[in-house]
């Protein structure tokens, strides 16, 4: 039995458990609590002058109804702003139940509490608002144009303006860069907003303990230690008193990484308040129109490059949508700003955005989190270059990357958190050689012409990017040896399907010697483990992995030298293998890993046979002897944590082959490769479905995904029968092959790996067609009617 497991295709051992039907999401949870149903605003922008709940009084079952000015003291508030910048200086967010306006369809106004969730829509469809109509700003260009306001105190709409200028070798601007440069191409590209849309919405379940004044919070969410923070500030309770589970997640994709969200707050104070179970489940309508949405961007180009493609100038001017408020900030035009540059060196650079107040649903980070969107701007860049001087789109880009040896290469640029952007390693030439063949990007012109010989339009498209990952500031691990021999590992982040009861414990069988069988693996409970940051940006490998390792070393160091006492040995000349720790080339002089658990503990007890054995095994203890060894803490357990002092960089290019139709303009992908480098790989297989999912996500956001609101500020859409998403069917199969260069950042050498697949589909796909039809691409996402409408304006 090996248990040297990372870097293996370990199954994944959540699956049978999820797929089927034994996972526990948070509507499996509280039957028989009260249900919280909430009315909603109808209006994009509007003034509340009344709520008349008198007609749903007489609903039976009734037990609350709940507006803005029944909350009491810090719940009255605005939620918080998670991540201030100093460039955000109009920064918004909303109230837990809108306090006077409305700023979006979808906005909680009153929140009804009752015996069942029936009960609960029959009481919401009964209360009365009466609203004055404002007139809504809807779209970029409007909001920009500042006529009317979102936010009253924002003049012109603009919650944030930034610059970030890198001049060039020779001390000059982006502008003079360009100017002087041989050749210049101008350009807008459009990016339309779409969204998560995880299978399971949110949903919060509180469970007040009226004899210990605590709360016990369920939450679908990404960020439960955040989570259980903000519950205690808001409800004014001792950090203590609050613990937070978030159970299985059926899906984030940044959504539930907001927290907290109105409902995570206010059911937990209507249980307290009410000393009864309440629980809230967000359907499909109610997460279109009051979560938040992504991508919906608008970018202007200009580029200097010399003959050879190589950029010598660059300069980016981005409107960004933030709709009706701010909970995350400006992190997503900051990532787009700061990752756009991608693979490639330029000579100098300069960005500028401006994030715009609309009267639509919020904007917070969806996988990805602006980076499709800056990808989409520099492929296409590259793109236009190659075709502008007739030259071939990978040379180009060959042309412009950091090489191997200039790693760690510094961009020059300022990331959200005021440290600059370096990527710590890397090969992209090697990385582009190995999806050229993968993709038979050489043989493909042939393949084109003997397609067309036949009548049909195929094109080929690539895009390359890089992904700043496995942020910090910490994250930590637990681990816990127990008298049965099993190992207990905890850590703070959430899962939400990417696998981390597979790679955690496979991190803890490899550093202890044990076999996986025997490993648990807990994440998202507060209970176990309080202090954490979330799952998000790719992180949790990078972060947890690396803790949980160092915890176990921790624990492998303590159950030495408890073993080397007991075996009369020198720590160093020890090891575990398969659960026992022997004299390493002399397995015969072994003790097991329980054993030494039980060692560890001086409370021996009698009902517990391990530790009988284990007495007997060392002896029996002498009056003399101290109970646990000076500077020892009993127990075979250590917690570690590992906080880095900057992200490590992943990479990534994909290429795709489409077929369009030359009568109905559909679109179909026929092949799509990736060759991707998250540093070590924990486990391929994990790796490989999560750029799987992540492709076809970025398939959904190249090909059928958009928000359309209409220009009264109503999602026309907000519904799966009306948004559309790919099926598997449309999904193509995807050819990987991973490259590593290890980080030289954490102890693992890894880079993560959870967003990668969707970053650049928009830019392959996009290029692809553009290969296949001879016509300019420049927004997305592209339907047949749109494609059929650009052929009729060529
Ligand atoms: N991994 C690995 N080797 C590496 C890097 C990663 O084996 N070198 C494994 C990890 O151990 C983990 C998975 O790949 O099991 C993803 O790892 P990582 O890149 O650390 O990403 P996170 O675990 O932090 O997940 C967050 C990421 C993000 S930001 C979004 S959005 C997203 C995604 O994961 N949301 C998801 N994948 C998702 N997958 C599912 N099923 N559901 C979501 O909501």
């Amino acid at each position: 039995m090996t248990t040297r497991l990372f870097g293996e295709p370990v199954q994944r051992r959540e699956d049978p458990r999820l797929i089927t039907g034994r996972g526990r999401y948070l509507d499996d949870l509280g039957a028989g609590a009260l249900a919280a149903a909430f009315v909603r605003s109808p209006h994009a922008h509007a003034r509340i002058l009344d709520v008349d709940v008198s007609a749903a009084l007489d609903v039976d079952g009734l037990v609350a109804i709940y507006i803005w000015e029944d909350l009491p003291g810090a719940l009255a508030e605005p939620l918080p702003l998670l991540i201030p910048h100093p460039a955000l200086t109009h920064g918004r967010t909303a109230y837990p139940l809108a306090r006077e306006i409305v700023r979006h369809v979808g906005e909680p106004v009153v929140m009804v509490v009752a015996r069942d969730r029936y009960l609960a829509e029959d009481a919401c469809a009964l209360i009365r608002v009466d609203y004055e109509v404002l007139k809504p700003v809807v779209g970029l260009e409007e909001a920009a144009g500042g006529a009317h306001l979102v936010h009253d105190d924002v003049p012109g709409n603009i919650g944030a303006h930034l610059v970030q200028e890198v001049p060039g070798p020779g001390g000059e601007t982006a502008r003079q860069a360009v100017d002087a440069a041989p050749h210049r191409l101008e350009f807008r590209l459009d990016v339309e907003r779409s969204a998560c849309t995880p299978l399971e919405g949110k949903g919060v379940y509180a469970r007040w303990d009226a004899d210990d004044a605590s709360l016990r919070v369920y939450s679908s969410t990404q960020t439960s230690t955040s989570v259980r923070m903000a519950i205690a500030a808001k409800l004014g309770l001792p950090l203590p008193k609050v613990e937070v589970v978030a159970p299985d997640v059926g899906g984030g994709f940044g959504v539930k990484i907001v927290h907290p969200w109105p409902e995570e707050i206010l059911v937990p104070w209507a249980a307290r308040l009410l000393n009864r179970e309440v629980k809230w489940t967000e359907d499909r309508r109610e997460h279109f129109v009051s979560s938040s949405h992504e991508r919906g961007q608008v970018q202007h180009v200009r580029v200097g490059f010399d003959d050879d493609g190589r950029l010598l100038g660059l300069e980016v001017e981005i409107l960004h949508d933030h709709g009706a408020y701010t909970p995350y900030g400006i992190i997503v035009p900051i990532i787009t700003s700061t990752q756009l540059l991608g693979p490639y060196k330029v000579g100098a650079y300069r960005v500028e955005f401006s994030s715009v107040y609309t009267n639509t649903v919020q904007v917070t980070p969806y996988r990805g989190a602006g980076r499709p969107q800056g990808v989409f701007c520099m492929e296409r860049t590259m793109d236009k270059i190659a075709a502008y001087l007739g030259r071939d789109r990978t040379e180009v880009r060959a042309a412009n990357f950091v090489q191997p040896d200039e790693f760690p290469y510094d961009q020059g640029l300022t990331f959200q958190d005021g440290r600059p952007l370096i990527y710590d390693s890397g090969d992209y030439p090697e990385a582009l050689r190995m999806l050229k063949e993968l993709i038979g990007w050489d043989s493909f012109p042939e393949e084109k012409a003997r397609a067309a010989a036949e009548g049909r339009r195929i094109g080929i498209g690539v895009g390359c990017y890089v992904e700043g990952t496995g942020v910090g500031p910490y994250e930590g691990g637990h681990v816990q040896i127990t008298s049965d021999g099993r190992v207990h590992v905890s850590t703070g982040l959430t899962s939400q399907g990417q696998g981390h009861e597979t790679v955690f414990a496979q991190i803890a069988a490899t550093e202890l010697g044990v076999p996986i069988e025997r490993v648990s693996v807990v994440t998202g409970d507060t209970r176990r483990f309080g202090y954490a940051v979330g799952t998000f940006a790719s992180r949790a490998a990078v972060m947890s992995g690396n803790a949980i390792a160092l915890a176990c070393r921790k624990v492998r160091e303590k159950a030495l030298r408890i073993a080397a006492e007991a075996l009369e040995a020198d720590p160093r000349d020890l090891e575990i293998t398969d659960g026992m720790v022997h004299v390493a080339g002399a397995p015969s002089a072994s003790i097991p890993l329980a054993t030494v658990a039980v060692l560890s503990n001086p409370l021996r007890y009698a009902f517990d046979e391990e530790a009988k054995r284990a007495t007997q095994f060392a002896g029996p203890a002498s009056d003399d002897r101290p109970p646990v060894a000076e500077g020892e803490e009993p127990g075979l357990e250590g917690r570690d944590y590992y906080s880095p002092v900057r992200s490590t960089f992943a990479a990534g290019m994909h290429a795709a082959i489409v077929e369009t139709d030359p009568d109905t303009a559909e679109i179909r992908i026929l092949r799509y490769a990736v060759v991707h480098d998250c540093g070590r790989l924990i486990n391929p297989m994990i790796v490989e479905g999560q750029i799987h999912g992540g492709v076809a996500q970025g398939v959904g956001g190249a090909l059928y995904e958009k928000m359309v609101y209409d220009e009264h500020g109503q999602l026309l859409n907000a519904s799966f029968m009306d948004f559309l998403m790919p099926y598997a069917t449309e999904i193509p199969r995807i050819e990987t092959a991973h490259l590593e260069t290890p980080s030289p950042l954490n102890p693992l050498g890894i880079k993560g790996a959870g967003e990668a697949g969707v970053i650049p589909v928009s830019a392959v796909l996009a290029a692809a067609i553009e290969d296949a039809e001879g016509i300019p691409i420049d927004r997305m996402p592209i339907s047949p009617s749109d494609l059929h409408t650009l052929r009729l304006t060529r």
